[in-house]
């Protein structure tokens, strides 16, 4: 079969990711106040082979580096995170001059480059002085997080064309407050895990009132960056795919139908009984702001199957099917219809709205630079390939999608995994610094220059959910 060509719409944005406590370093460097995952890197245990983000990637003195690198390549656009310590050492009142002068020469020359900054308020990392005040379980870290965001805009509004509130608030929720594992690694009850939900939504709410009000960008974007499940249901029965409905409202519609209509889905409310989240009045008109985006971050599949669980909150995960390939994060199996399967999704659910794909790449942990000096890495140029055909699909099918960022710009601290995983399209030897474009860097930076790329035509559909609805 010839190649086929896969243009993308004209500005589409090209770019890559991080956030500040995986690749800054310099944890305690300039006035920064400890956070949460500072402290969590302690607990024995927490990170593999007891690594932290301490030193990251150094990126805290090696940004400009980083930025040109991005630049060469051909990239348009970065997607970085605020460390909130950085700018507030105690994440409430007097703001750290040092921090907040790092971020603006940081936006200044992302500008004068080219590069397009698209900026996240909170990738994780809250001021520990919050957290020991009860962090997301308290309902003051929401108003705290209202100021947070107030003292950014101030700085950066007049610059900084894209914001979002928040990535993937369900890890927070879930990672940081159920399972713990995750900082700040806590396991609480079903109603407090609810509860650190409702402050997320709150804050987000907040958070966009204070951007809206303080930032004099005129066209500046505002949105959040979800993480949602990509369920799938196993083929073949319909009580599987009644199941895979089910936990779409669970896990994902839980976020999106306070954000974009102002209440909980009802039916999961019900299933809650006495486990819902306290909600005084007015929070959900504060978190129904009108989003100027919605970021998406996609990795892999969720198989959902009818199987025992009797409680409707609690899915049966399908095993992994035979055969299935998977990059280095365990269980991360790669799919690529989930690209075009959650935009379309998320688009017939909630309506056309401007979406991004936020993050989608994949950890080969054996990436190295070979005899050659190079690091070939075909395995990600294929995940990142076969993803954007998707996601030209579902382009093509009517889904509004301006952007692709890979995560990530670099190997960096993934987090419980440490430095073991290695998401970048950049490698980064931890003991020199050094940084060498892998091959799928290269790879990316030709497709944004040309806006397209010439690839085998696509196999037919092949989601379940899609066959089910006809
Ligand atoms: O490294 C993380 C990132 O911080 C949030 N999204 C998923 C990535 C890979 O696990």
């Amino acid at each position: 079969m010839p190649n086929q060509r896969f243009d993308f719409p004209q500005d589409f944005l090209w770019g890559a990711a991080t956030s500040a406590y995986q690749v800054e370093g310099a944890a305690d460097e300039d006035g920064k106040g400890p956070s949460i995952w500072d402290t969590f890197c302690r607990r024995p245990g927490a990170i593999q082979r007891g690594e932290t983000g301490a030193e990251a990637c150094r990126h805290y003195r090696h940004w400009k580096e980083d930025l040109a690198l991005m630049k060469d390549l051909g990239l348009n656009a970065y997607r970085f995170s605020v460390s909130w310590p950085r700018v507030q050492s105690e994440g409430r009142g007097r703001a750290n001059e040092k921090g907040l002068a790092f971020y603006e020469r940081l936006v200044d020359e992302m500008l004068r480059l080219g590069l397009r900054p698209n900026l996240t308020l909170y990738h994780w990392d809250l001021p520990q002085a919050l957290e020991d005040k009860g962090g997301w379980t308290s309902r003051d870290t929401a108003l705290a997080f209202q100021d947070y965001c107030a003292l950014v805009a101030r700085r950066l509004g007049d610059r900084v064309p894209m914001w979002a509130t928040f990535n993937e608030p369900d890890c927070v929720s879930h990672a940081g407050y159920e399972s713990g594992v995750q900082a700040p690694g806590r396991r609480e009850s079903p109603q407090v895990v609810n509860q650190v939900v409702h402050h997320l939504l709150l804050a987000h709410g907040l958070g966009m009132q204070a951007l809206r009000r303080e930032a004099r960008l005129k066209g500046l974007q505002a949105g959040i960056v979800l993480n949602p499940l990509v369920i799938w249901p196993t083929p073949g029965r319909p009580e599987d795919v009644a199941a895979a409905e089910r936990h779409w409202r669970v896990a994902n519609d839980w976020w999106l139908e306070p954000l974009l209509k102002g209440g909980y889905p009802e039916e999961v409310w019900g299933w809650m009984g006495k486990d819902v989240p306290r909600v005084e009045p007015g929070d959900l008109q504060t978190i129904r702001q009108d989003l100027d985006f919605l970021g998406l971050n996609l990795y892999t599949r969720a198989r959902i199957t009818a199987g025992a669980s009797k409680d409707p909150l609690v899915p049966d995960y399908a095993p992994l099917p035979e055969g299935a390939r998977c990059t280095s994060m365990p269980g991360w199996e790669i799919f690529p219809p989930i690209m075009e399967s959650l935009l379309v999704e998320v688009t017939r659910r909630w309506g056309r709205l401007p979406l991004y794909v936020t993050e989608n790449g994949a950890s080969f942990s054996q990436d190295a630079p070979g005899p050659d000096g190079r690091v070939h890495d075909p395995a990600r140029i294929d995940y990142l390939r076969d993803h954007l055909q998707h996601a030209h699909r579902a382009l093509a099918s009517g889904v509004d999608l301006r952007g692709y960022f890979a995560w990530s710009l670099m190997d960096n601290f993934e987090w419980s995994f440490g430095y073991a995983q290695r998401f970048g399209i950049v490698h980064v030897d931890f003991q020199t610094f050094r940084r060498t474009p892998k091959d799928s860097a290269h790879w990316l930076g030709r497709v944004a220059r040309e806006n397209g790329f010439e690839a085998e035509p696509l196999p037919p559909r092949p989601s379940p959910f899609v066959q089910a609805r006809g």
